[in-house]
């Protein structure tokens, strides 16, 4: 099935009819939900959440809270503790995928698969008021991306609305074979393709391997979000933050794609990294001075 089959599917179903018929729209035709059906949707189509692997959150605008209150429920769900206190985020509002949610399920039926949540004043709790029917509760890693949107509103001012996180096979196999340190998987994805540095001029931020889930990964990305957009979570997968569905699609691709010629370029080299031809650090200044873009200059030599 396709992906607009699935939409009309969606639709055919009924969803928020008695109140769509009113308003003459229903929830799941609002333009950022249906970005964000649609992302979650290529995400699967890439091979990049299996099973339930992989969440998405989407910080809503004031507009988008506008539009979206009529299908708000009438009763919201009681508040629940996060774990983590983000206070220059009270009161926003996040679209988020469901903990054991597949993304493969998402556009079949999005008010089952994925939510609508508030946070409180303080910042420390969420009460859910849309979707994830069925008693569904937002991703695992809410607290994670709730922490890591705070950090990203600040390193952009304001601009960041979407974070995802995928399970991207090349990159997780590049964890295997590296030394785990941001400087050498940005030099290794910089070099693998010439457009890299064009769409992630900061780099990649590296985490060790670690439990998912927790306070303590939380905080690392967190760390490593200071500066840059993307962060690898050593053999689990990556972590991105972006102003839009597009763009932070986008660099994940990007990513993935970059690791992927790395590993096949080693491959066909007899798994030897020293490669006959490659992009001098030379080279990545040039790109940088004629694009007109600021590159984290740490990352060269
Ligand atoms: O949502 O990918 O890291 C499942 C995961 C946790
Ligand atoms: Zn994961």
């Amino acid at each position: 099935m396709t992906f607009l089959d699935q939409a009309q599917e969606a639709l055919t179903q009924g969803f928020d009819t008695a109140r769509g018929a009113v308003s003459g729209v229903a929830m799941e035709q609002l333009g950022f939900v249906r970005g964000f059906v649609r992302l979650c949707n290529d995400g699967w189509d890439q091979g990049w959440h299996e099973r339930n692997g992989g969440n998405l959150t989407y910080r809503l605008t004031d507009e988008d809270v506008e539009t979206a209150r009529k299908f708000f429920d009438k009763e919201p769900r009681e508040w629940t503790p996060m774990g983590v206190e983000v206070p220059s985020l009270g009161g926003a509002y996040f679209l988020t995928t469901g903990t054991g949610n597949y993304m493969r399920n998402v556009a079949g039926n999005p008010k089952k698969n994925i939510g609508i949540v508030q946070l409180n004043e303080t910042g420390d709790a969420y009460r859910i008021v849309w979707g994830l029917i069925d008693g569904g509760r937002p991703t695992s890693e809410f607290p994670t991306h709730v922490m890591n949107h705070a950090v990203r509103v600040a390193a952009t001012d304001g601009e960041c609305r979407v974070i995802y996180h995928a399970h991207p096979t090349n990159v997780i196999a590049m964890t295997f074979v590296l030394p785990l340190d941001s400087r050498t998987f940005t030099r290794v994805l910089w070099k693998a393709m010439t457009e890299c540095v064009v769409v992630f001029p900061q780099g990649v931020g590296v985490v060790p391997w670690m439990v998912p889930g927790g306070a303590d990964i939380a905080k690392a990305t967190s760390e490593l979000m200071k500066d840059h957009d993307a962060v690898v979570w050593a053999q689990h997968g990556l972590f991105v933050s972006g102003a839009t569905f597009d763009s932070t699609f986008g660099l994940l691709h990007t990513i993935e794609k970059a690791a992927d010629i790395y590993g096949k370029a080693r491959m066909m080299n007899g798994g030897s990294d020293a490669f006959m031809n490659t992009i001098t650090d030379e080279g990545l200044r040039q790109i940088a001075k004629d694009f007109n873009i600021s590159i984290n200059e740490s990352y060269l030599d």
